[in-house]
């Protein structure tokens, strides 16, 4: 028998849609995605497997520049997603113009050990990019989608036995807590405008698992006193909203009724701090 097994990266400026993607690859909700930039914030592995082989995908936060701490912590992950893996999937917005930074970025990128398998998204819109890129998809519609996913498996090491590195079950790394989290972040990014998404971090102060429900309590972390009265809104109308549809989305996960309690809680800068990066999850063992 003759088995594939083996890590792709998808990596891609912000907003690119690999999360999208590798949504679509594995069938489940593994990263969450959003039309704001910098969404995707820890490297997140989504796992498909097949009869002959287990394709892990890693997911990685968008390529920008430095800024802060959590900025450069994001920037790291990408650059440890790029050693070690057997390919990697450069993914381009295909609705909009690709600039020379970016062409020159791929270059370098290709100069280096790993093979790169360059791929425009977004094709459903009208491409406006000019690059000659391996392939063409939409994660929306599906379009190549497949094509795609035989070619990556093509760069896996081969074995002549089945040797999944992940159990056949798994289609993530990450835990239930992480996921539930993530999927709260989603929604605030979704309803919170400006610049508050950004400085939003979430996290999980109480999950308890009963039979027929489960009990979560979270903190939704801004960096600012201005930025709380915004998110809780007048008599708190925001974050019920927030709270009600983050239900919804972790129902969805979880297959459980949840009682989920919101709470906002000022960090300030927290961005910038190490320690608290690390308490929200935002460290190397993540
Ligand atoms: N029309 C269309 N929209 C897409 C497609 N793929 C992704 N998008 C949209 O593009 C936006 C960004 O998608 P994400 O998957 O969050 O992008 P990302 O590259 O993971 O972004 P970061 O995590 O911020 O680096 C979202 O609004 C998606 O719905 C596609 O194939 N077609
Ligand atoms: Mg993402």
């Amino acid at each position: 028998m003759k088995y594939r097994c083996g890590y792709v990266s998808v990596v891609g400026r912000a907003n690119a849609g690999k999360s999208t993607l590798i949504n679509r690859v594995v069938g489940e909700k593994v990263a969450i995605v959003s039309n704001k930039p910098q969404t995707t914030r820890n490297n997140i592995l989504g796992i498909k497997t097949g009869e002959d082989y287990q394709l892990i995908l890693v997911d990685t936060p968008g390529i920008h520049i430095s800024k802060n701490h959590l900025d450069r912590f994001m920037n790291k992950s990408v650059r440890t997603a790029l050693v070690g893996v057997d390919l990697i999937v450069y993914l381009i917005d295909g609705s909009k113009f690709t600039d020379e930074d970016e062409k020159h970025y791929i270059e370098k990128l290709k100069s280096g050990e790993i093979p790169v398998i360059t791929v425009l998204t977004k094709s459903d819109k009208s491409l406006k990019s000019d690059f000659k890129a391996d392939f063409i998809i939409s994660s929306l519609s599906g379009d190549n989608i497949e094509n795609l996913i035989e070619k990556m498996i093509e760069f896996l090491p081969e074995y002549s036995e089945k040797k999944p590195i992940y159990d056949e079950d798994y289609y993530t790394d990450k835990n239930l807590k992480f996921l539930v989290a993530e999927n709260i972040r989603e929604v605030a990014l979704k309803i919170l405008q400006k610049e508050i998404p950004h400085g939003i971090a979430v996290e999980i102060i109480r999950f308890e698992e009963k039979e027929s429900l489960t009990i979560i309590e979270a903190d939704i972390i801004c960096e600012k006193f201005s930025h709380k009265g915004i998110i809780i809104g007048k008599g708190g109308k925001t974050l019920k909203v927030i709270g009600q549809q983050a239900r919804n989305e972790c129902e969805k996960l979880i297959g459980n009724k949840i009682l989920l309690k919101l709470f906002v809680k000022v960090e300030e800068d927290w961005r910038n701090k190490p320690n608290q990066l690390s308490s929200f999850g935002y460290n190397d063992k993540n």
